[in-house]
């Protein structure tokens, strides 16, 4: 495709409420949007997942924002016909700052989508229609606001409840919702790095819970300390942070680092890591993956809906509804849950929803036109 335009918005959402993580609290966070337009005026959209602070990765909304600006878009700006699954190659000489280069990855994927007229879902190589939906849960003041908070999502429909966990605050909310929701409750605990390998006694208690897995107990540059953990544990370890790209997916099979991937489109680059990935873990490796999400707004949820749908998707995804993030958010119509607890991929052609243009350049805190011309 021939590009013409790119724009960047930096839209601060607020969220209902906060969320915290062992990592820290978040109420209101950055996303940086990105426009790209064709030739023809075709347009895609997508999100990057930078956060206020360099906390889950190194990467912030400032960093995204210069990365992008200085170094992704110069160098894509040369090019005359973009490719979008060579986009990596294009970019590989940046190293890491892989939520700056996903933003514009999966814009240039949604804008693939539009023009030939299909869901960005099966341009993917989606299979499943109806994605099963999970909710993940910040730390609360009190377990007895987090009975509360799981009854409220179960009546909603969500398939699954994963729980934030920090030191203090871990095997005390296993116990109490194991004994108000019962062992048949799917659950899952994530720590977000929060624990060393000195602190195996307290996993080999978690192990007596039933828990569906445990999300990224340990530094996320700690492979080899995962696969000793998971050698004393008969849950499986699911890895976020740790997995950057599939070669650190081949790394944790061969160590047994890990039984299950949350991919999450940002953290790797963008879609084209996601599907080698998916494609390693599941179809080489025969093991199951999630897509999880970074409280995206709308559009970055479409994108999350639309790796969702892959065939080695096999457990509930954190892609919840709209409601439970924002009071308004920025697409039409914006994310449901359908009473089964899933969320239906659209048939419309990209992501399958409406940007709401205005609304985002009305309150963008900064926007940065850039127009491609390559001969010049
Ligand atoms: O580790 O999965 C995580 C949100 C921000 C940063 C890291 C994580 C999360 C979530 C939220 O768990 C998932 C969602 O978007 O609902
Ligand atoms: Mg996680």
């Amino acid at each position: 495709m021939e590009l013409k335009k790119i724009e960047l918005f930096e839209l601060w959402v607020k969220l209902k409420e906060d969320f915290e993580t062992s990592f820290g609290k978040t109420i209101e966070r950055p996303a940086i949007l990105i426009r790209v337009e064709e030739k023809n005026g075709e347009v895609g959209w997508a999100e990057s997942v930078a956060g206020e602070g360099p906390w889950y990765s190194y990467e912030t909304w400032e960093t995204a924002w210069h990365v992008l600006n200085d170094f992704i878009i110069p160098k894509i700006s040369k090019e005359e016909e973009i490719d979008v699954e060579k986009f990596n190659e294009m970019v590989s000489n940046i190293r890491g700052h892989n939520m700056a280069k996903a933003g514009l990855e999966m814009a240039l994927w949604d804008l693939k989508a539009k023009i030939e007229g299909k869901p960005l879902w099966k341009v993917l190589g989606g299979v499943n229609k109806n994605i099963v939906s999970g909710v993940s849960i910040g730390i609360q003041n009190t377990t007895d606001e987090l009975v509360k908070k799981v009854s409220m999502f179960l009546d909603k429909g969500y398939r699954r409840i994963k729980i934030k966990i920090k030191p203090g605050y871990d095997i005390e909310p296993i116990i109490r919702l194991r004994k108000e929701f019962g062992q048949d409750l799917p659950l899952h605990v994530d720590a977000n790095s929060a624990y060393k390998l000195t602190d195996i006694e307290l996993f080999k208690k978690i192990d007596n819970y039933n828990l569906l897995m445990i999300e990224q107990p340990l530094h996320w540059k700690d492979l080899v300390d995962h696969a000793e953990l998971a050698r004393h544990l008969r849950t499986p370890i699911c890895l976020d942070e740790s997995i950057e790209d599939v070669n650190d997916a081949r790394k944790a099979y061969q160590l047994g680092s890990a039984m299950i991937i949350n991919i999450k489109p940002g953290r790797v680059g963008g879609f084209s890591e996601v599907l080698k990935i998916h494609d390693f873990w599941y179809k080489i490796a025969n093991r199951p993956v999630w897509i999880g999400g970074m409280l995206e707004t709308g559009i970055g949820r479409g994108h999350l809906v639309s790796a969702a749908t892959l065939p080695g998707v096999k457990y509930p995804n954190d892609i919840s509804a709209s409601e439970k993030y924002f009071e308004k958010d920025i697409v039409e119509p914006p994310w449901i849950l359908n009473k089964d607890g899933t969320i239906t991929a659209p048939e419309k052609p990209g992501i399958g929803v409406e940007v709401m243009e205005d609304y985002i350049a009305k309150n963008s805190k900064r926007t940065k036109l850039y127009i491609i011309n390559p001969k010049k």
